[in-house]
This record gives C-alpha cells, sequence and structure tokens, in this order.
C-alpha cells in the first residue's frame, strides 16, 4: 500500500464513527480503509466486541471494522464486525491455540508446482483443506508447466477439476494462465497458499509488476525480520481487488476438523458421504465402505483418496495427543 495515511476532518461533532476494513496491521496500528478512498489510523483495545460477543481476539487484516475517529487523527477501533471467515496460523507443537491472521477471504488460491519442486499431492491438498476448513473458496494452480508436457499437466491437473475446483495451469515464464488467474483475482480479497518455492511471488509479480511483496529473501537475509514478522497487509491490485500478505502464511492450519468430519472437507466425496454401511465409517478399512467403492470405479481419483488416508491418520494423531 503506498497511499499515505489520512485523517478526514469533521466540522462537528469531534466524535465519528465509521465503518471500514483493515488493510494493514503492524505494532498495534491498523489501517482502515473507509468509504472514499481514506485511510485512518487506528489503535484497538485489549478487548473488543466481535459482533455479539467481547472478544480478546486482535485485529486482523480483512477485518471489518466501526472506527471512532478522535480529533487528534488516531482512531480507537470499538468493533469487529462478525467475520465470514478466519484464516489461522496453528501453533506448533500440538497446541490447542489457534492465532488468527486474517479474515473475510472471498478466494484462497492454492498453489503448487508441477517440478521444482515435485508436486505432491498431499501437500497440495493440505493447503486445499486450510481453505476448505475455514469455508473460503478454493482455486488451484499449478505452477511451472514451462517445466513438463502439455499432456502430462492436464493429467496431474485432472482430479482437482473432478474434483470440482477451478484449476488454473501457470508458467511465470511463458505467461501461460496468467490470464486466468487475474480473472481470478480481480475484485476478491485472496490469498496465496501453498509451500515455498512454488512460485507465489513470481505469479503475483507477474500479474502485477512492482506489487510490495513481503519476500523470505528480506526477513531472512537482513536477520531483523523485526518489521517483516508483525506486519500484516492487503495489497491492492491495479486491476482491481486485494492479495494478503502475512508473515504467518507458512504455518496455516487446517482449522478445528475432526478426523471423522474430513471427508466433508473434499467435495468430490459429498455425493456418496451416508452410503457407507456404518454411519461412523471413516472410509479406510471398513467392509461395505462407499468412497472405496466409488474409488475403486474411478469416480473418485485414487491421488486424492490417499491424501484423504494420510491427513485423516494425521488429525488423529494430534486428536491421540490431546486426550
Ligand atoms: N521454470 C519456472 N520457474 C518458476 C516459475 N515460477 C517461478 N519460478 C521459479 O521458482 C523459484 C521460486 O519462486 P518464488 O516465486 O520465489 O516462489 P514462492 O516461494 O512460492 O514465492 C524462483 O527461482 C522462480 O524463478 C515458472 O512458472 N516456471
Ligand atoms: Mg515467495
Ligand atoms: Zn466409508
Amino acid at each position: 500500500m503506498t497511499k499515505p495515511a489520512k485523517t478526514v476532518l469533521h466540522p462537528r461533532p469531534e466524535v465519528v464513527t465509521v465503518e471500514g476494513t483493515v488493510i494493514r496491521s503492524e505494532a498495534g496500528f491498523h489501517r482502515v480503509l473507509i468509504p472514499g478512498g481514506h485511510v485512518i489510523v487506528a489503535r484497538a483495545p485489549k478487548r473488543l466486541l466481535l459482533g455479539e460477543r467481547l472478544a480478546t481476539t486482535a485485529v486482523v487484516i480483512g477485518d471489518r471494522v466501526k472506527v471512532r475517529e478522535r480529533d487528534d487523527g488516531v482512531g480507537v477501533v470499538e468493533e469487529i464486525l462478525p467475520r465470514a471467515n478466519e484464516l489461522v496460523r496453528g501453533a506448533a507443537g500440538g497446541s490447542h491455540y489457534l492465532d488468527i491472521i486474517a479474515s473475510n477471504l472471498d478466494l484462497l488460491v492454492a498453489v503448487h508446482s508441477f517440478v521444482d519442486p515435485d508436486l505432491v499431492a498431499a501437500r497440495l491438498d493440505r493447503f486445499i483443506l486450510i481453505g476448505e476448513s475455514a469455508e473460503i473458496p478454493v482455486v488451484v494452480c499449478l505452477n511451472k508447466v514451462d517445466l513438463i508436457s502439455a499432456p502430462l499437466a492436464r493429467e496431474v491437473a485432472a482430479p482437482y477439476g473432478a474434483a470440482g475446483y477451478e484449476t488454473l495451469i501457470t508458467s511465470t515464464k511463458t505467461g501461460e494462465g496468467m490470464d486466468a488467474l487475474r480473472s481470478a483475482l480481480v475484485g476478491r480479497t485472496s490469498v496465496l497458499a501453498g509451500p515455498s518455492g512454488v512460485g507465489k511471488s513470481s505469479l503475483l509479480n507477474s500479474i502485477q509488476p512492482g506489487l510490495r511483496l513481503r519476500t523470505a529473501e528480506i526477513s531472512e537475509s537482513t536477520g531483523k525480520g523485526r518489521h517483516t514478522t508483525t506486519t500484516a497487509e492487503l495489497l491492492e491490485l491495479d486491476a482491481g481487488g486485494w492479495v494478503a500478505d502475512t508473515p504467518g502464511l507458512r504455518e496455516l492450519a487446517i482449522r478445528e476438523v475432526d478426523a471423522i468430519n474430513l471427508d466433508n472437507l473434499f467435495p468430490e466425496f459429498r455425493p456418496f458421504l451416508g452410503g457407507c454401511r456404518f454411519s461412523d465409517c471413516s472410509h479406510l478399512e471398513e467392509s461395505g465402505c462407499r468412497i472405496t467403492a466409488a474409488v475403486d470405479e474411478g469416480k473418485i481419483a485414487a491421488i486424492r483418496y490417499d491424501s484423504y488416508c494420510r491427513v485423516f491418520q494425521q488429525l488423529q494423531e494430534e486428536e491421540d495427543k490431546k486426550y
């Protein structure tokens, strides 16, 4: 964001409450975009209203907030309006604590490269599941198609299309798929999520050269990290729309999903759910399982089912640790 902080001056009364969207948070100061394109800087009390409930949650980028403007130009966040969704970062070590890093996202673009690093379906699927568990619409982006053949790319992408995801095949080297990615982002508030090295920064730079991005190079080579670790930001696209850039994206968590409910997060499983012999079927080894039958019939891609089994076991191990 290059927009300067502006305070709108009102003649009277001295205190005015405005509604806006948090586009940047740093060290307790939030930049709030308000109607008319102005940005006001606001602080937030430790506890404030989140819709009906009193929450100890922090204000995050994407939040719709009510801000009281004061005479001295610094605003105070009075209320966070109810969030449509929340992107969370999981604390390491199986802790229960979840850190919210952004809210009200319209789109999560799950990015992976075909090669370099090689596509590992379970890794890509974990990022898709982060979107699914947060109820954020997901688009799949498979990048670096210049490094493999077109038929192979189509074959690898097929399970995602079959699952119902809009699946983009892209290359920042040839420009393939860039228009489609741009169209997906326009007018929305999005986040690109995926392992490091798959081309997320390159994709955004291809779409909009000069878009200011926090890169690994900056935070890791300067060794300071002081500014980069605490700043979360929504970057504005010239074409319209916003892209979230936050330091927590590498540790995103699948949110509060019990293993037994994981099947619901695979859209292509849904038509078959309820068809198993046992109502609490885990779809792993039980007899009379409609899901494994659908895999055998070629109606569910084996590679997606394999991801399901892996993540199911991971979630179950995490649950076992808790009790
Ligand atoms: N061949 C090829 N390389 C790419 C492509 N996109 C990015 N890269 C390279 O992949 C590496 C990692 O890219 P980067 O954007 O930093 O990935 P990020 O960690 O996901 O942000 C860089 O060396 C890029 O030049 C692509 O479409 N094709
Ligand atoms: Mg990057
Ligand atoms: Zn089953």
